[in-house]
């Protein structure tokens, strides 16, 4: 029987490198997290057509396999850094510990090999172990995750705001600082997605446009039931929901078009109501906006300038001075 034991734990210490190796290969499979890929700001037609085509496996689900798609914001490199470098070699081989203690158990201490079972029912020092070490896992993991926590909740000065509205089922988009105009952004029919070049169903016929390297501010709220405004390349997933305003924010500094979706269940519709990001030079931007702004009869100056400064009101006499 210690044979047998022992044949089982050797088996298991042969197989723990291999499940070690999975990882690996799963993460071999996943791009890099850091630098984010070079992109043909060049490529992107400066004429027609007026959208910017997507990258396969930027901003969008990798055609094949399970990695993460690539970051394209600090905060996603950050994030990935951490899945990488302790999330994933923490849950491997927490998993193959747990199975191969499993399965030890089952065989060593089956009724064939036990006929009188033991009566053992506590022992302090694997009590000690088995509290302690789970502890310094968690810690281990809880240092960088409340690092990551800090960084996404402290966001620099916004140089813009947009607030996505979630409706049944599509997403609503407005520019409060620069003239306020609103619209509504509807998910491609298959047909007219493979007309763009984009993936089926993540894109929507009018995209939210955003100059690169900003700082966006997005605020997020919903019309009829909660939603969710989620951008897996930019780790941004922020609830929408009625009634209320919730803040998120990004900064990417790479040009391109970038997907999201829906990630609250809202309904029969919920998987139709994608998110698609353009991210273009200022100038492109500039030029957007005041597309925009002229469609809807927004004078640009006045959305452009600054809020006049409040003349202080003439005030015919001093006010007497408190007596001393
Ligand atoms: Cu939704």
């Amino acid at each position: 029987m210690r044979k047998m034991s022992r044949l089982f734990l050797l088996v298991l210490m042969a197989l723990a490198p291999l499940g070690m190796s999975v990882s690996a290969l799963a993460q071999a499979d996943a791009p890099a997290a850091a630098p984010v890929p070079a992109v043909t700001t060049a490529a992107i037609p400066s004429g027609t057509p007026d959208y910017v085509t997507a990258t396969p496996g930027i901003g969008q689900p990798a055609p094949e396999g399970i990695a993460l798609q690539p970051p394209v914001t600090s905060i996603g490199v950050e994030a990935h850094k951490l899945v990488d470098t302790i999330l994933d070699p923490v849950m491997f081989a927490v998993s193959i510990f747990v199975l191969g203690l499993l399965a030890w158990t089952v065989f060593r201490y089956r009724a064939a090999a036990n006929p009188k079972a033991s009566r053992t029912s506590h022992n302090t020092t694997i009590e000690i172990i088995w509290t302690v070490v789970p502890v310094l896992i968690l810690v281990v993991i809880a240092v960088p995750s409340f690092r990551l926590l800090a960084n996404q909740y402290s966001p620099p000065k916004a140089d813009i705001t947009i607030k996505a509205t979630g409706h049944q089922w599509y997403w609503e988009y407005s520019y409060p600082d620069q003239g306020n105009f609103s619209f509504d952004s509807v998910m491609l029919t298959e047909a007219e997605s493979a007309k763009r070049g984009s993936p089926n169903l993540l894109d929507v016929d009018n995209r939210i446009v955003l100059p690169v390297g900003a700082t966006v501010r997005v605020l997020t709220t919903a019309a009829d039931v909660i939603h969710a405004w989620a951008m897996p390349a930019f780790w941004v997933q922020m609830d929408a929901v009625p009634g209320r305003v919730n803040e998120t924010w990004f900064k990417v500094e790479r040009p391109g078009v970038y997907f999201g979706q829906c990630f609250q269940l809202c309904g029969t519709k919920h998987g139709f109501m994608p998110i698609a990001v353009e991210v273009v030079s200022k100038e492109k931007f500039a030029a957007w906006i005041a597309a925009k702004q002229k469609e809807n009869g927004i004078a640009p100056a006045a959305a452009a300038a600054p809020p006049a400064a409040v003349a202080p009101t003439p005030v015919a006499a001093p006010v007497a001075a408190p007596a001393a």
